[in-house]
């Protein structure tokens, strides 16, 4: 079929980009810069510490001073070194390194002495899970269920923090029977814990406290019967109405819109130097500066000793990024989609390659982006309006049993909508019953099949969004919007039969802590404005934040897993810009013990008036399963919207 937009896909020719020095300043490390900064590590004194692994290796963020003058000129003389942020563990310490790659050496190598570690390795996970098959205890218990252990497959959990004084990296391990189905997570082994020392690679406790039936094998399997879609047969849904769009590398061009499309193993996307024509400025103007997903926090309800840990914070335990599966086309995107890989480190330093991490595409949906019918003009209907067509960037993070979809769409409005999109297998565990009316206990969850019950938890997927209005100096409005009396000292309305309207009682916050805000029932506008930049009529140019269905955390203040994630108590913060602070829950998540992250630098309370401010918006679903949830869930969707208020002069899209 016809594909009416261009297609400039540039990834695998990065080395020619590299050559000719073409690069954005926001790039992804390339796979020639991945294996560079191996080269020097292994080049280094650290190559003689035992135990030498990678954790983490990503762009150090540049200055953002150096980013915007390159921008503004595209002199690549002008553009700040090459640099990257490297966590490596060596020696059972954890090491963090800012390596110069333009100079080919480690810049900074300073140990880590506080407080949580970095993301487990896909190695560590690996390894942690294949232990119990060799454990003498656990073949015992398993042997004693009656279960055939070359049919058990056991998977690992981080162990989160509750109060310890000293710790070490640790995993728990739970395991499953997979025994006619490929649905791993329907039939868990119930009773049996296991804690494993990551550092030695030992199971250092174990715990078979009680059996529960394994539930059954039939009706659990989740492979579709439809097969794949036949492109021939899908409706037709690209279209040349808005001229389509390019790929320049890793800058998008669509519309009025130009915007950075970036990967890394912890965010997965992050879209940067976002900038929207103005066609009646004839220039291109600043929207957003970065944003990307930060954190997630998914808590289940269960204080029971085989579920009370399971507490994740998935972005910095595991990396979104990291967990970014390859997607399948006419499934996952639509036919029209582009794709570009991703690229991240593995433990032992080498690049890997996520093919197809990322997909961009024209949407059309059949929506409308306005209209209007005018039958006041005498002797005329007049009818108009314009299809909504908008670009969408999508990624997909399998972790573990969960599928999140996450979408950034760019719409010739000037709106950022970010979708999220759950789906995959729920966390399930084993119970004796098969009917709700026998069950006589808390099971802290539905029970969806015979002897499974679905797990209450929520899930929080925080973002971090660098507004830059038309410029960096910006501020946090909230604007309540208020019940009025008419009042008889006012003139105008002294003769009103009206008892009472609605107004708008603005206001700026001054500090951080202005800025915590719990959408509720009191209805508020919430934006973030230039007060240096006015429309010509006066008013200051701006961005309303439109949050979609709120839900913040309901655990108690002093639960060990709500200290960690302290920032989900408040669906919106706005910091102080600060290139280090983009990690919500800590840089350290693993094991964290909340003294880094969102809610520690809020305290801080810095003014936040007319400066370089950040946006903080969690997404938040409160997940009571059922029965369709099982054996795979359908889909369930929140959102939230970045729309221009009052920065055109007039509708954009005429
Ligand atoms: C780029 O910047 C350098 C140093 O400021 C200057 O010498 C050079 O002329 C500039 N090149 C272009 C093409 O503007
Ligand atoms: C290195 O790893 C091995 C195997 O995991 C472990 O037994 C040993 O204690 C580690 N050494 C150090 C110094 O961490
Ligand atoms: C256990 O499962 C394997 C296949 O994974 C099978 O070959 C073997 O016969 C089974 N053992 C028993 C005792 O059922
Ligand atoms: C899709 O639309 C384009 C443009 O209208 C057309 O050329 C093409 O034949 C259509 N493809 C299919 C499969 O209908
Ligand atoms: C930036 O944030 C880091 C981490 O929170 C902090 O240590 C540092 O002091 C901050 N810098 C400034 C200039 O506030
Ligand atoms: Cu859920």
């Amino acid at each position: 079929m016809s594909i009416p937009f261009i297609v400039l896909v540039c990834l695998l020719q990065c080395c020619c980009c590299f050559v000719s020095g073409l690069y954005h300043p926001l790039d992804p490390l390339n796979p020639t810069e991945i294996d560079q900064i191996r080269l020097i590590i292994q080049k280094s004194s650290l190559a003689s510490l035992p135990n030498l692994t990678f954790h983490f290796v990503d762009l150090e963020e540049p200055e953002k001073e150096d980013v915007l003058r390159w921008l503004s000129s595209r002199n690549d003389s002008k553009k700040p070194n090459r640099q990257a942020k490297v966590v490596v563990r060596a020696g059972g310490e954890t090491r963090e390194l800012i390596l110069d790659l333009t100079l080919g050496s480690i810049t900074s190598d300073q140990l880590h002495t506080g407080n949580g570690y970095p993301p487990l390795t896909f190695t560590e996970l690996f390894k942690a899970s294949k232990l119990p098959l060799q454990s003498p205890e656990f073949k015992d218990s398993i042997l004693r269920r009656g279960l055939n252990l070359s049919q058990v497959s056991c998977i690992p959990f981080t162990v989160g923090w509750y109060g310890e004084v000293a710790t070490r990296r640790a995993l728990k391990v739970a395991c499953f029977y997979r025994e006619g189905s490929v649905n791993v997570f329907a039939r868990p082994i119930e009773g049996i814990t296991m804690l494993v020392d990551v550092d030695s690679m030992k199971i250092t406790t174990f715990n078979d406290r009680f059996r529960a039936p394994v539930p059954k094998a039939e009706g659990t399997d989740f492979q579709s019967s439809k097969g794949n879609p036949n492109s021939n047969t899908r409706d037709n849904i690209t279209n040349d109405r808005t001229g389509g769009f390019t790929i320049d590398d890793h800058e998008v061009k669509w519309g009025k819109w130009v915007f950075h499309v970036g990967f890394n193993a912890r965010a997965g996307v992050i879209i940067s130097t976002a900038s929207i024509f103005d066609a009646r400025k004839r220039e291109f103007r600043r929207v957003l500066y970065r944003g990307h997903t930060s954190e997630t926090f998914v808590p289940y309800s269960d204080p029971t000793r085989e579920w009370y840990f399971r507490t994740f914070m998935d972005i910095g335990e595991f990396g979104f990024g990291r967990s970014a599966d390859t997607l399948q086309p006419s499934i996952d995107c639509p036919e029209n989609a582009a794709y570009m890989d991703g690229y991240m480190v593995g433990a032992d330093g080498q690049a890997q390659m996520v093919t197809r991490a990322i997909c961009i595409f024209e949407r059309y949906g059949g929506d409308v982006a306005w209209r209007h019918t005018e039958i006041n003009v005498p002797g005329k209907v007049i009818r108009s309006g314009e299809p909504e067509i908008s670009l969408v960037v999508r990624m997909i993070a399998t972790v573990g049993n969960y599928d999140y979809i996450l979408d950034w769409e760019f719409k010739q409005s000037g709106s950022i909508k970010v979708g999220v999109d759950l789906t995959g297998i729920p966390e399930m565990k084993a119970t004796p019953y098969i009917n709700v009316e026998e069950m006589t206990e808390n099971m802290y969850g539905t029970l969806v099949a015979e002897n499974t019950v679905a797990v209450n938890h929520d899930h929080f997927m925080t973002y971090y969004l660098d507004l830059d209005v038309d410029g960096n100096d910006n501020s946090f409005v909230k604007a309540k919007l208020r019940t009025a009396r008419s009042s008889a000292s006012h003139p105008a309305d002294a003769t009103s039969p009206r008892k009472s309207y609605w107004t708008v009682v603005g206001e700026i916050a001054k500090t951080e802590a202005e800025a915590r805000v719990n959408l509720g029932l009191e209805p508020a506008e919430l934006g973030v404005v230039n007060p240096n930049k006015k429309t010509r009529l006066g008013n200051e140019v701006g961005y309303w934040l439109i949050a979609g269905r709120p839900a913040n955390s309901l655990l108690s203040d002093d639960d060990y897993p709500q200290i960690r994630a302290a920032y989900t108590k408040y669906q919106v913060w706005v910091t102080a810009y600060n290139r280090t602070e983009r990690w919500a829950g800590g840089f350290y998540a693993d094991g964290s013990r909340g003294d880094d992250g969102l809610a520690v630098w809020s305290q801080r309370n810095r003014g936040i008036e007319n400066r370089d401010i950040v946006l903080w918006y969690t997404v938040g679903f409160h997940h009571v399963p059922s029965q369709e949830d099982f054996p795979v869930m359908p889909a369930v969707h929140n959102e939230f919207e970045l729309r221009p208020a009052n920065y055109f002069e007039s509708n954009p899209l005429l």
